[in-house]
């Protein structure tokens, strides 16, 4: 009897100190992380831990020049340790922006078109065939508008460090080749989290559907959706060809990345430790344009190897641009008349 009581003593007292221990994981509402996100800011009292995450993988320059950021941070302080995460192991690229709000996550590098629901003004990124070479993107990032964009972005909780590169837009799909507009009738184009795509890719005839980058590629391998646009780098190092027929050149829209940092990870930071960060992610910026460049050029010619290529006419592409017009009119009210005035003089500025 008295073997018994012992028995269930001691297997009360392994439940409670399982139970205390937990189990290291931890499912933020937004994401999910492998490590205990109370205490993911510091290693062990004396690092400070910097986690990216990126929703693309980790064949892809922005894969890459986040190894050029972590290279150098690390050579130039050993307080601070980062730890990249792709393919949105931790989350897709709306929650990680959350995340940097609530403090939870440390860095994420996006797309400019979901951080609109946060800050409406980058949505002159995604007024279509406006931005038209990388010469005048150049300009106009490096500028005052990219100058001003930076600064609202502080007023969400999250701080822009630089301008990466995402690239100039193209479009595929698995039904038909896209020659001209009518081509696009019906067809079921997956976009990004963002009213100004939707909308023009409805202006043009097609059927549309917003969707997280993390959800994509099932979504095509399943048919759900016949098609999508991103740049070449993207379309073929996440494997598109594998899903996908047509490729059809229409540079229909320039995305940057942005490198966010939490407002929070950053006021935690010291000064020596912002200076380090911020310079990184600059000259890591630099790094990331010219590798995303040169890997467009270069996907381009692998790409035509795997699909069935086209580049829409200028004369067709006129008829693209004179559909998104209205959808051009409408949304410079949401993102802001003297804004949209301000991006769109400083392109004409720098043609
Ligand atoms: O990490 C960036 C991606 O999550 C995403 O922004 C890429 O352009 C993109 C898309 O189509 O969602």
């Amino acid at each position: 009897m008295k073997k018994n009581l012992l028995l269930i003593f001691a297997l009360l007292l392994l439940s409670v100190f399982v139970a205390a221990c937990g189990n290291g994981k931890s499912d933020t509402a937004e994401g999910n992380t492998d490590v205990a996100s109370a205490d993911a800011a510091t290693d062990n009292g004396e690092t400070k831990k910097l986690r990216i995450s990126l929703g693309l993988n980790d064949k892809t320059p922005l894969y890459k020049s986040s190894e050029k950021f972590k290279e150098l941070v690390e050579e130039k302080t050993d307080t601070l340790n980062v730890e990249i995460y792709h393919s949105g192991q931790i989350a897709d690229d709306r929650s990680a922006i959350e995340m940097l709000q609530f403090g939870t996550l440390e860095i994420t590098i996006p797309s400019t078109a979901p951080f609109t629901s946060f800050v409406p003004e980058y949505g002159v990124f995604d007024l279509p065939f406006t931005l038209t070479n990388t010469d005048i993107v150049d300009k106009v990032l490096q500028g005052e508008v990219g100058d001003a964009l930076a600064e609202k972005a502080s007023e969400q909780g999250v701080k822009q460090l630089a301008w990466w590169e995402n690239g100039f837009r193209q479009l595929t799909n698995s039904k038909r080749a896209v020659e001209k507009i009518d081509d696009l009738q019906g067809l079921k184009v997956r976009t990004m989290e963002n009213d100004i795509h939707l909308g023009a890719w409805k202006a043009m005839g097609a059927n549309p559907t917003p969707m997280a980058f993390t959800e994509l590629f099932t979504a095509m391998q399943q048919k759900t959706v016949d098609g999508q646009e991103n740049p070449y780098p993207t379309i073929l190092l996440e494997k598109y060809p594998e899903v996908q027929k047509y490729l059809t050149e229409t540079n229909h829209i320039y995305s940057p990345f942005i490198f966010l940092i939490s407002q929070k990870t950053w006021d935690g930071l010291t000064e020596e430790e912002q200076k380090i960060v911020e310079s990184a992610a600059l000259e890591a910026g630099e790094h990331n344009r010219q590798l995303s460049r040169e890997t467009a050029k270069s996907a381009l010619d692998e790409l035509k190897e795997q699909m069935q290529y086209n580049k829409v006419s200028d004369s067709e592409l006129e008829k693209f641009k004179e559909a998104v017009q209205p959808v051009i009119e409408k949304h410079k009210g949401s993102i802001g008349e003297e804004f949209v005035d301000q991006y769109l003089d400083a392109i004409k500025g720098a043609e």
